[in-house]
């Protein structure tokens, strides 16, 4: 029985998948090469400094630890320029409903997000006192597909994994939820998440009665 929802972040919430792909590009840019939006699809729900690794070693590139450091954080203030435009408007269609509709229902919710930027990202559009739980980058070691912050969530609600249901737009973030016995919905399309125990394109006119009986 699922007591707990256990969210992404970034391009589940919000559409921060968007800026966090502007900012990379930006960056292969000035070392040369370009990133396909394709490519970018392999980046979502990994970590900072291991989706830098990818992209280098995607431009063939090789720098020393110290430059990857400088880049890895000049990438983060192109991206953090976006995201202090963002307000309440950029929570994604049917995201505030859902939750109203989870609260409702007695339903514990927490973040499972890979980002580091997520409590700024939570207080900018105006969802932290939402959450019962915040798991995200700053708390994790391991990058999805890895199960740890799906785990840490279940942890933080003081619920079973198996009692927890993963929303996620990344292929990395179903894995993990896989990993840990989770089931997940993905926000996306087939082709992108072929892995995803359901398939929403967004939240949009979703009622909750009729998510739970489709899983
Ligand atoms: P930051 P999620 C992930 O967030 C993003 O999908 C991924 O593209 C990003 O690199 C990662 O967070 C780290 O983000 O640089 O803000 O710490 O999708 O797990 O909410
Ligand atoms: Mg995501």
């Amino acid at each position: 029985m699922i007591k707990g929802f256990l969210f992404d972040l970034d391009g589940v919430i919000v559409d921060t998948a968007v800026y966090h792909y502007q900012a990379w590009r930006r960056m292969a840019n000035e070392l040369g090469f370009d990133i396909s939006e394709e490519f970018n699809e392999t980046l979502k729900g990994i970590s900072r400094m291991d989706s830098i690794a990818r992209i280098l070693e995607h431009g063939k590139v090789s720098l020393p630890e110290e430059r990857i450091l400088e880049l890895a954080k000049l990438k983060n203030e192109w991206y953090l320029e976006e995201v202090e435009k963002m307000t309440s408007a950029n929570v994604l269609p049917g995201i505030q409903e859902l939750i109203s509709q989870l609260k409702a229902g007695g339903y514990k919710i927490s973040l499972g997000s890979a980002s580091k930027n997520a409590p700024k990202i939570l207080e900018r559009i105006g969802l932290a006192p939402e959450f019962d739980a915040i798991v995200d980058g700053n708390s994790v070691k391991k990058s999805k597909p890895d199960p740890e912050v799906f785990i840490k969530g279940a942890e933080a609600l003081n619920l079973k994994n198996e009692e927890c249901l993963v929303i996620e737009d990344a292929f990395a973030g179903i894995e993990a939820a896989h990993a840990a016995g989770m089931k997940a919905i993905g926000i996306g399309t087939k082709e992108n998440l072929p892995n995803a125990d359901l398939i929403l394109a967004s939240f949009e006119e979703v009622k909750l009665e009729d998510l739970l009986k489709e899983l």
